[in-house]
């Protein structure tokens, strides 16, 4: 499949823009020169910058009111992989992909991983889901999963959270994600209490399971499904629980999961000082948890917290390594644009993060100067960072103008044929 998007092709599409991009780099590298910022060291770590990208935004995605698949759509975690491997070869900062299971279930995970591997591809975290009932089920999650009042819903739950470790494991994983969409749709209809001692019983027979050097990622959610309450439903529940199940759990942030306005960069503050920031989930929203292409709505919010991670590298915190991935539902644009947008603008704001001058900015924070403190900040999020985005693509054998160089390869009419247009499902985000 990747021949579609072949070598050849990405070089040629270079070199209509390669002139351009030196003069634009040479005129960046002069301007960051003046701020006192050495543009290689930039580019270095703008090369090292990795997120995942997770499996099920392969797919278009939809809404509770309706799913309009697109062309040649992956109708399988092999296919899926395939799309995350052009991803990777034109963006060049997505070498992994975070599975979810039972939808990336497969009858044997070594030929799984292979096809990775042949890709050039590694799994992520693992992520298992109790918020759907799987045919032939013998207990139902409508009431909920690893909080549901039924013992033997909770102990289903739990062993299908231990099978994903197992997959993980042959897949090369280091991570299971853990988010339940338990809760209430009606004040009085669930004890606060009761429930979060039933999840916290299951969570820690998980946690039990997790092996040594994996990480147990939990993740928050303000509503959806569930209405009036949900067990985790902020980052204080989830910490809460992080610090009761022990060191390897950890706190998930998924941006979209927070009430509108919520500071989540100070959120990410406080889970790095008390080192239990697991990772993200980026993706960007206005509403609710809309799951649209991170960086595009709230740009600066992301910027604030990639300020807050590299400040965090720049005080050396210690064993301080966030997972990075994509979490969205494309349901208006070919996910493989998407994703690589996503990846791309994700990667934007920690290199701008990383042009921040911290010295000066500590110096106006200390004499509380205000303004100065802001456009300090300012002056980095305002530096336009594209030619170090795609010089760096460039220099790791990828894209200069990803999506360019994917519409000119056609990919989806040439998968036309192998792909059959799916039947099923109207609806729903996969
Ligand atoms: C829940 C969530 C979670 C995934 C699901 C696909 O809203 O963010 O991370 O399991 O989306
Ligand atoms: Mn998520």
């Amino acid at each position: 499949m990747t021949e579609i998007v072949s070598e050849s092709l990405i070089a040629d599409q270079n070199t209509r823009l390669s002139d351009q991009l030196d003069r634009d780099y040479e005129h960046l590298a002069s301007q960051l020169d003046g701020r006192g910022i050495d543009i290689g060291a930039i580019s270095a770590k703008a090369m090292s910058f990795a997120i995942a990208v997770p499996s099920w935004g392969t797919g278009t995605g939809g809404t509770r009111f309706a799913r309009f698949p697109g062309l040649a759509e992956p109708r399988n975690v092999f296919e899926k992989l395939e799309d995350c491997a052009v991803i990777n070869n034109l963006v060049c900062c997505t070498p992994s992909v975070s599975p979810h299971f039972p939808w990336d279930k497969v009858d044997d995970f070594t030929e799984l991983r292979e096809h990775a591997d042949n890709l050039g591809l590694a799994f992520d975290a693992v992520n298992s889901n109790t918020f759907q009932d799987q045919p032939g089920q013998a207990h139902s999650y409508k009431y909920g999963s690893l909080s549901n009042t039924s013992q033997a819903a909770r102990e289903q739950a739990v062993e299908h959270n231990i099978e994903c470790i197992e997959w993980g494991k042959v897949l090369g994983s280091n991570a299971l994600t853990v988010w339940v969409g338990d809760g209430s749709n009606f004040p009085g209809q669930q004890h606060f209490t009761h429930a979060l001692e039933r999840y916290l019983e299951s969570a820690r027979k998980i946690y039990d399971a997790i092996p040594d050097g994996w990480q147990m990622f939990i993740e928050h959610k303000m509503f959806e499904p569930a209405f009036y309450s949900t067990i985790i439903q902020d980052w204080g529940s989830n910490v809460l629980c992080a610090m009761e199940l022990g060191p390897k759990a950890k706190s998930l942030v998924d941006l979209g999961h927070h009430a509108p306005n919520v500071n989540i960069e100070m959120i990410v503050a406080r889970l790095i000082q008390f080192r239990k920031l697991a990772g993200f989930h980026f993706n960007d929203s206005k509403y609710g948890d809309d799951d649209l292409d991170s960086g595009s709505i709230n740009t600066y919010q992301q910027f604030l917290i990639f300020n807050e991670l590299v400040d965090a590298e720049y005080r050396n915190t210690p064993d301080f390594d966030p997972a990075y991935m994509l979490d969205q539902s494309h349901n208006v644009t070919d996910p493989i644009e998407s994703l690589m947008n996503s990846a791309a603008e994700v990667q934007r704001s920690y290199v701008k993060a990383l042009l921040v001058d911290r010295e000066t900015l500590d110096g106006y924070q200390d004499a509380n100067d205000a303004l100065m403190a802001a456009n300090t900040l300012k002056a980095a999020y305002n530096t336009d960072v594209s030619p170090i985005l795609a010089m760096a693509r460039k220099r790791a054998g990828g894209a200069i103008d990803p999506i360019a160089t994917y519409r000119a390869a056609d990919y989806r009419q040439h998968l036309a044929s192998d792909r059959p247009a799916a039947t099923g499902s109207s609806s729903g985000i996969v």
